[in-house]
């Protein structure tokens, strides 16, 4: 196994933040021994306070836990303001349009533009400190002003993915109580205009706490503008002035919502706050990107998800980098796009999702030879597994063999990476994500005893003590954030927080991700729970009941698979492809286009136990097309397996 260990790059290492192994250890060791003085040590040399904190770690009413309590600080100000006097002028965002249109924002831009941004909320809008502003926006330097003109206000923010539907945003919305909405009329997609404005109307219609809707015209085509509700970014902005006093923050202020999916219910809003999210951010950014003072570093996310607000927004600006901004699409014109912007641009760092990877290779083999990837020195992956001959392609066609690949592993509720190699110091292997962060008490563990688990033994990827990035809430609702995220296990009297994954331990503590324990499924790196989905299905009028599990996917990872039981059946081919398709329409209305279903198959009953419970592990393994070897004696009707995997085997 040892022999599978690629060592770092040597010329990399020895100007690395973490040099070598020892260093690793070091740090590890630091956290051990003094957990809260480890902390410290960072808030004190990162954050530009505007006043001290008179705590580093408040565990009095865990899980509910503080961090850097009493102290005053202002995102905005630890992204921007504090680095104007160094590096004014440096390229903060790097702006890529779908059309090949660049835009360079240096510090000083963002700082006018934010502040300008902050004005126009303030003062047009009445938004105040601890208002919910939702975002729904697309991949343009307007969306990053909108998040730090919140942060800067104290505003908190709620991104939702541009792909969501209209019920998706509205739900959301509401949940979320947001007064304001910020969008765009669209924007570019393949050349040609999307619109995100119409599906903001239709999320607002009849009762909604949305009172001001506000529009940037990107693509300048027909919108619909509601009197007195709707205004113009392109109009407000112009006459608003540059100047705009960061408001000092609470430590634990709320920063952001971000909407997950959990096993359950509807998507949870995850709430992140001040001080603890954004150390983390920079911290990780400086560790596992190692970026320079004249890198350029690109992340292909989406500010719709986590990776997006910490890893293109946060940590990059937190710590003064230059962060590449795309609005296109990574495989447009072709699958050399990717690699024609980083011999442009220079990209020293570089950091997307497994499900690219594996669409580059597929679409774009050879397309890397083609361009000068000579800048490169750190490959990133993040969102779900990465296969190994992926993993292969990246290492040896992209990064030349000389670049280290960091598997970073995390989560919406982790705020930043949780276990990810260090470019420097950590020999790798192919789709494993290696070891801890330092600070980061990860640990796999047997989920009924909360014992460690050996090597070679899998079980619960867990976090044993708090840290500060980690989630403080579900927004509205205490009793779920404990629920969710934390069982009965406790290590040294604390509550272990609960990652939902499983994992297994390799040599060294090596550790490998292997994928969710629970009802989510992992689509192409963004996560869908299955009752969100068959919620969506339900609404269909001849459903009668659903249950959908995740497939093994080429491309995507996972793939949904429903099995459905309809109303009255028809018996008639031409019936069923015209209820699937209506099927996959509603699940386009009510969650988008990332939920649409791979395969459905209309079975005759699901596999219930005789206390009603739905066997989703015979689902799943009937879907992989696995012979189900498991005892079925428990189930309602024993004989329904056989009947569901005749028509899987038929469909
Ligand atoms: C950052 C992000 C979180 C879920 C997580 C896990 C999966 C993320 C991974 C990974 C294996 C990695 N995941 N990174 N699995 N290796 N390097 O993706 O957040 O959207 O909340 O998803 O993604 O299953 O629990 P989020």
């Amino acid at each position: 196994m040892l022999q599978e260990l690629y060592q770092p790059n040597q010329d990399f290492a020895k100007d690395a933040r973490i040099k070598n192994m020892d260093e690793y250890h070091a740090l590890v060791k630091k956290a051990t021994d003094d957990y809260e003085g480890f902390w410290k040590a960072f808030a004190d040399e990162k954050i530009d306070w505007f006043k001290p904190y008179d705590k580093v770690l408040d565990e009095s009413n865990a899980p509910f836990v503080k961090w850097f309590d009493g102290g005053k600080l202002n995102v905005a100000h630890q992204c921007i303001d504090r680095h104007l006097e160094t590096q004014k002028n440096k390229a903060a965002i790097i702006f890529e349009g779908d059309r090949g249109d660049k835009q360079v924002i240096t510090y000083l831009d963002l700082y006018e533009e934010v502040n300008k941004f902050s004005n126009l909320l303030k003062e047009d809008f009445g938004v105040q400190k601890g208002d919910r502003v939702v975002i729904y926006m697309p991949m343009i330097p307007e969306a990053a002003y909108a998040m730090l003109a919140c942060a800067r206000i104290g505003a908190i923010h709620s991104i939702v993915f541009g792909g969501f539907s209209s019920e998706a945003l509205r739900d959301r919305i509401e949940d979320a109580e947001a007064k304001v909405v910020i969008t765009a009329d669209g924007a570019y997609r393949k050349t040609k205009p999307y619109m995100l404005k119409p599906v903001v109307d239709e999320a607002l219609t009849g009762e909604t706490p949305v009172e001001k809707v506000l529009v940037v015209e990107r693509n300048h085509e027909e919108v619909t503008w509601v009197e007195g509700r709707d205004y113009s970014y392109n109009e407000l902005i112009k006459n608003k002035s540059a100047q705009c006093d960061a408001e000092p923050m609470e430590s634990e202020d709320p920063l952001f919502l971000l909407y997950t999916s959990g096993s359950t219910g509807k998507p949870k809003g995850v709430q992140h706050n001040t001080a603890g999210y954004i150390l983390w951010a920079q911290m990780t950014m400086e560790w596992v990107f190692d970026v320079k003072q004249n890198d350029t570093y690109w992340c292909t996310a989406d500010i719709g998800w986590i990776t997006g607000h910490t890893y293109i927004v946060y940590g990059p600006l937190a710590m003064g980098a230059t962060t590449i901004m795309f609005e296109g699409v990574i495989t447009f014109p072709d699958a050399g796009r990717p690699w024609k912007m980083v011999e442009e641009h220079k990209i020293n760092q570089f950091y997307t999702a497994p499900t690219a990877i594996r669409v580059l290779h597929k679409t774009g083999e050879d397309e890397p030879a083609k361009y000068d990837l000579s800048s490169l020195k750190v490959l990133g992956t993040v969102g779900e597994p990465i296969d190994p001959p992926a993993w292969k392609w990246y290492y040896e066609e992209v990064g030349q063999s000389k670049c280290a690949i960091v598997d970073t592993y995390w989560q919406t509720e982790t705020g930043g990476h949780i276990v990810s190699p260090l470019p420097g110091a950590t020999p790798i292997k192919p789709a494993c994500a290696t070891l801890p962060l330092p600070g980061i008490m990860a640990e796999i563990l047997d989920p009924e005893t909360g014992e460690k688990v050996g090597e070679g033994e899998s079980g619960y990827m867990c976090v044993t003590r708090p840290w500060p990035s980690q989630i403080r809430g579900v927004w509205g609702d205490d009793e779920r954030f404990k629920k969710s995220y934390f069982g009965d296990v406790t290590k040294e009297g604390r509550p272990v927080y609960f990652t939902g994954d499983g994992a297994i331990y390799g040599e060294n503590g090596y550790i490998t991700i292997t994928g969710r324990t629970d009802d989510v499924i992992n689509v192409s790196g963004h996560r869908m729970g299955t009752a969100e989905v068959e919620a969506a299905i339900k609404k269909h009028d001849n459903v009668a009941a659903v249950a959908v599990v995740g497939k093994p996917h080429e491309l995507k990872g996972e793939g949904i698979f429903a099995y459905i039981v309809l109303k009255s059946v028809k018996d008639d081919v031409a019936n069923e492809l015209e209820t699937m398709k209506e099927i996959n329409a509603i699940i386009k209305t009510e969650i988008g286009n990332i939920a649409l279903c791979d395969d459905m198959v209309f079975v005759p009953d699901l596999p219930k136990t005789r206390s009603g419970k739905i066997m989703r592990r015979i689902l799943r393994a009937l879907a992989k097309g696995e012979k189900i070897t498991q005892d079925t004696s428990t189930l309602e009707d024993p004989t329904i397996v056989g009947q569901i995997e005749a028509l899987v085997n038929a469909s």
